[in-house]
Formats: C-alpha cells, sequence, structure tokens
C-alpha cells in the first residue's frame, strides 16, 4: 500500500515531532512517499536550502514547480492520504483538495486546543471517504493503533 502523509512545512514546523510519530506509525502499513515531511531536518528552508529570502526567484520557481508536480504525481499514485491538520499550512490544504478530487481515501488528525478551530472547509468535506478524528497529543500512540488499523488494513477478501 502507498501512503501519502501531509504535515505543514512553510506553515510551521511546531508539530514535527507529531509527523515524525505519525510517519513511523504509517510504515506498519506499507510505503509512506512523504515520509520527508517527519523529518526534523527539513526546516522551514526545506531540503534544497533558502526558497524565496533574498534568493533567485526563478530557481526558486523550478524548485517549488518540481516539488508541487513530484507530490501531485505521489498523490496520484496513493492509496491512502493520511494529514495531521493542526497546523494551518496552505499546502496540505491544497493536497486534501486535490485527494478529494483523486476520490482517494483520507484520513485527518487533528488537535483541538483553546483558541483553534479546524476549517469548515476540511471539518465540513467529512463523509464516507474523507474522516476528520480528533485527538489528544498524550493519546496518539492508542488512537494510531485503532485508528490506522480501520482505516488502512484492507478488509478480508
Ligand atoms: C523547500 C522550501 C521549503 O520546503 C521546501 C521543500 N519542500 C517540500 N518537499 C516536499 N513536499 C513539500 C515541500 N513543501 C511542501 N510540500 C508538501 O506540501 C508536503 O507534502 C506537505 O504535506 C505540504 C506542506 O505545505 P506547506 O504549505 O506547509 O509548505
Amino acid at each position: 500500500m502507498k501512503i501519502y502523509f501531509c504535515g505543514s512545512i512553510r506553515g510551521g514546523r511546531d508539530d514535527v515531532h507529531v509527523y515524525r510519530r505519525i510517519v513511523h506509525a504509517l510504515q506498519k502499513y506499507g510505503t509512506v512517499l512523504t515520509e520527508h515531511v517527519g523529518d526534523e531536518r527539513l526546516d522551514l528552508q526545506g531540503e534544497s536550502g533558502p526558497a524565496g529570502v533574498g534568493g533567485d526567484q526563478d530557481q526558486d520557481q523550478d524548485q517549488d514547480r518540481f516539488i508541487h508536480d513530484r507530490d501531485v504525481d505521489w498523490l496520484q499514485q496513493s492509496d491512502a492520504v493520511v494529514a495531521e491538520v493542526t497546523q494551518p499550512s496552505l499546502g496540505v490544504g491544497y493536497e486534501l483538495g486535490r485527494a478529494v478530487a483523486m476520490e482517494t481515501r483520507v484520513l485527518c488528525l487533528f488537535r483541538p486546543s483553546p483558541g483553534r478551530v479546524l476549517s469548515a472547509m476540511i471539518r465540513g468535506a467529512a463523509g464516507e471517504k474523507f474522516l476528520v478524528k480528533n485527538y489528544r497529543e498524550d493519546e496518539l500512540d492508542q488512537v494510531l493503533d485503532q485508528v490506522l488499523e480501520d482505516f488502512l488494513r484492507p478488509p478480508p477478501s
């Protein structure tokens, strides 16, 4: 099974430690095409050096197009998408919209906290192929065990 994991990069890396744990749990079920999203070494500058901060704009645009096209290609190959959506990210929202258009199954994980409300465009998309699960960080392992088992284990034939 190919799994596409989404988590914030330029939207902010505060939750990267959570992404790492989710990627690790997902790897029990298949290949995570985007395991770099959970890599603490990938910061706001990204894997390819400083982008958009006084650099060459054409080069930045080329790098960003490469990332976009590669990631959309991976989304197309994926059997399931899992997203951590607590840290708002334009890129994650875009990926989720593309996944819905591709009719790929999606699981969104969100940690409610005071003053943080999940976008209506994510919570309101919930349906048969689009699940939204609230959780607390201290119950992450337990939630991943239960929810991923239901979401990713193929039904017996
Ligand atoms: C260069 C500069 C900053 O980051 C980079 C390298 N980046 C990326 N590499 C791979 N996937 C990326 C990269 N930037 C964004 N994405 C995709 O968008 C990931 O699959 C994430 O789920 C999502 C994050 O979007 P933003 O808007 O938070 O960056």
